[in-house]
């Protein structure tokens, strides 16, 4: 057995809070029918047996509370995100108060495992172990996509032969995407077995009107707004560097924004209005370098930028490219698959159009070659992986020595980059998202009992305190739009990006300018998971200004 740190030891003991509708008998309350986001007719097509399905709210009733005897799977899909556990551990309680005789499997390191028969039973003994801790390596997670037949039909062999009749997909909005095709297909064969997805992901991008917000964002925003105090605090101290902080979240700048609101720094870039000002790379740089040199004119030789994840994506010009090479490796995969990996770039560059081979080549190697070669399992490219907080603090050295040789600039220009990702999404949950979590398995469990498949589990003002949250379910059709994969239309989840009327950033962009000029930081400091509630209980900037 490992060692445990004080913190875990005290921590284990925490009782993770429920909605009100949860804590007994309850009763399963229909709303409307739902129709997906866009694209109905053709979504509607191809569920035709999960599609249209009404909301579902939990709410308190007389009586004994339910007993189902029926035993579930459970898989962790995608990257990791603080709460994990707690979804398993939630959905563990509730199945053994429907039927203390209800068994629990994992499936190992993702998707993967369902196709490949590895699982392993959650006891109670393996669960207690897990309990308000992060980190997903109670059965580890991955990225194997499951969109094919022969995949389902493997997966149901293993599921017949465990006597497990319902599945709970924990993951992001490819996953539930995934989560949702496997609901229609076991309906559609009569398999017999139900499909529950619950949304994950540190991104914040899981969201809607039903959704309020992924699991994980929570803590993953404090430990990446406690990492930037302590730098703003260093960088106040020392005044002598500016510091270039990345920020994880592929796509949407949710967890930069919401770091800005929490943090005050002299510059944040949110690459959805790079997108929707049409900004070019150069644009960029001279934005910061313009605020870099302003500072200095006033002896502030230091500041903060933060840079999110995916903000290469944005740039209109790059996504455009990236729009082509998705095209291009689609339409000729086998011969691409063929070429010496030294030829490879060569070739795409030959079937570019003109303008698109040209920013390709314009482009340091490393970023050329992540756009272009390695993406993961589901084609995303991996942005993570893309030192673009180097590249801006690099492009804004180069532009600020021109001005001074211009003599438009005095000022000294130092560096620091720091990449805050990975550090984040392990860390042990919030009370927030620890509570959330719990929920959301727990209520997994409801949704089980009362025979549904193809729902998202779905906890509401989330807001209010927990006993107040409302518990229910949302088909995961109503979330879907089509959009293009490999070259090809598929049904998928609508990814929710930053918007630029919404109040979170209205907030941020009412603040900038005086965030740039002066200094404002702001040091939010550790998590606390003990004390007074308004530093334990809050939840993010982003969900309160969202729900104001
Ligand atoms: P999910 O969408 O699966 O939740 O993953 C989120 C994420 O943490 C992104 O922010 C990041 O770009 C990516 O995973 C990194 O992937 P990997 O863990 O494979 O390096």
């Amino acid at each position: 057995m490992s060692t445990k740190s004080a913190l875990q030891i005290a921590r284990a003991a925490y009782q993770p809070k429920l909605p009100q509708a949860l804590r007994g008998a309850l009763k399963t309350v229909e709303g409307a029918p739902t129709q997906s986001v866009a694209d109905q007719e053709e979504v509607k097509k191809l569920f035709p047996n999960t599609y249209g399905m009404p909301y579902l709210k939990f709410e308190p009733a007389d009586g004994a509370p339910a007993k189902k005897s029926i035993n579930a799977g459970v898989i962790l899909s995608g990257g990791q995100a603080p709460g994990g556990h707690n979804v398993i551990a939630g959905l563990f309680d509730g199945l053994k108060k429907l039927d203390p005789a209800n068994k629990l499997y994992g499936f190992i390191l993702g998707p993967g495992g369902l196709v490949d028969h590895n699982y392993m039973e959650l006891t109670a003994d393996i669960i207690d172990e897990y309990r308000n801790t992060g980190g997903f390596d109670i059965i580890g997670s991955g990225r194997t996509k499951l969109e094919k037949k022969d995949q389902f039909d493997k997966g149901l062999e293993i599921l017949k032969e465990l006597d497990i009749k319902a599945l709970v997909i924990i993951g992001g909005d490819d996953s539930n995407t995934n989560a949702c095709v496997l609901a229609e297909y076991y309906k559609a064969i009569g398999a017999g077995v139900q499909v529950i997805g619950c949304p994950k992901t540190i991104d914040g991008d899981l969201k809607n009107s039903e959704i309020e917000t992924s699991f994980g964002f929570d803590t993953a925003t404090k430990v990446y707004s406690e990492i930037i105090g302590n730098i703003e605090r260093d960088c106040n101290s020392a005044r002598k560097y500016w510091h270039f902080i990345k920020l994880m979240g592929r796509s949407a700048s949710h967890v930069t924004l919401e770091c800005a609101l929490q943090t005050q720094p002299n510059i944040t870039l949110i690459g959805e209005e790079v997108e929707a000002k049409n900004q070019t790379l150069d644009d960029i740089v001279t934005y910061i370098a313009q605020a870099v040199a302003d500072r200095a004119s006033r002896g502030l030789n230091f500041g903060t930028v933060l840079v999110p994840e995916g903000l290469i994506e944005f740039i209109p010009a790059i996504k455009k490219l990236i729009a082509e090479l998705n095209d291009v490796l689609a339409a000729n995969q086998a011969e691409f698959d063929n070429v010496a990996a030294d030829q490879k770039i060569q070739y795409i560059v030959g079937k570019l159009s003109a303008a698109n081979a040209a920013i390709f080549k314009s482009l340091p190697e490393s970023v050329s070659r992540q756009l272009a070669l390695e993406r993961d399992p589901h084609g995303n490219v991996q942005v993570s992986l893309i030192e673009t907080e180097q590249l801006l603090a690099d492009m804004v050295g180069a532009k600020l020595a021109a001005w001074k040789k211009e003599g438009k600039y005095q000022g000294k220009y130092a560096t620091q980059h720091h990449f805050c990702g990975y550090e984040g999404r392990c860390a042990a949950p919030s009370n927030f998202d620890a509570d959330y979590c719990y929920s959301l398995g727990y209520n997994a469990s409801m949704l089980i009992a009362a025979g549904k498949t193809g729902y998202m589990s779905s906890i509401k003002n989330t807001v209010a305190p927990a006993d107040q949250w409302i518990a229910g379910g949302i088909p995961i059709t109503m979330m879907m739009n089509m959009e293009k994969r490999n070259g090809e239309m598929k049904p998928v989840i609508r990814k929710a990006l930053v918007e630029l009327d919404g109040a979170p950033f209205k907030e941020f962009a009412k603040h900038r300018d005086e965030w740039a000029r002066e200094t404002c930081f702001v040091y939010p400091g550790p998590i606390q998971y003990f004390g007074p509630t308004e530093v334990c209980d809050q939840p993010t900037k982003t969900l309160k200004l969202e729900h104001k």
